[in-house]
């Protein structure tokens, strides 16, 4: 059996309840897909795309499509297990806890800029993602000494970079 659980998130700063009744942005495309993936000892395991590029009001679906694990997409923000911000300021973080397999979890983005996800058991894995929003307005924040739970060097190698997420459209892992 296939449960599907499907979560809604305006990540656009309160608009929540306006959301819901004006039914707004999915106009501008349709649901993008991502696909969370893994081998059957854990070891490797990945979002599908990595990276990609979608203009404001679109909305991002994962699914996890591992038979074997169960994975979360998690945005990096200090709401979020206090980690540093990866996504914009006005954005509201998002975390879909665990996705059994077969489940979904979406959101829709409206702040333009860079928002970087993880995997909350695998990103020791190195098991991230990004999502560039139409133009980001400024360049991505990178982590310093004072992170006071820095990420691990296989998340922060893994991310594509904003010039080529754009340039593509669409980012796999190598
Ligand atoms: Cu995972």
């Amino acid at each position: 059996m296939i449960v599907t659980r499907r979560r809604m998130i305006e990540a656009g700063g309160g608009f929540f309840l306006a959301a819901l009744l004006a039914r707004p942005a999915l106009s501008a495309g349709a649901v993008i897909d991502v696909e969370m993936h893994g081998k059957d000892d854990g070891a490797h395991v990945w979002f599908d795309p990595i990276g990609i590029h979608i203009e404001p009001g679109q909305t991002i679906r994962w699914t996890n499509r591992d038979p074997g694990n169960s994975h979360t997409v998690t945005a990096y923000h200090p709401d979020m297990f206090e980690r540093r911000l990866r996504i914009p300021v006005d954005a509201k973080p998002w975390n879909s806890d665990y996705l059994m397999p077969g489940e979904t979890f979406s959101v829709t983005l409206t702040v333009p800029g860079v928002y970087d996800y993880y995997c909350v058991p695998h990103e020791h894995a190195g098991m991230v993602g990004r999502i560039v929003v139409g133009v980001p307005p400024a360049p991505v924040e990178t982590a310093t000494a004072a992170d006071p739970t820095p990420l691990p060097d296989i998340a922060l190698d893994a991310f594509p970079p904003v010039d080529e997420i754009i340039a593509k459209g669409i980012v796999r892992k190598a």
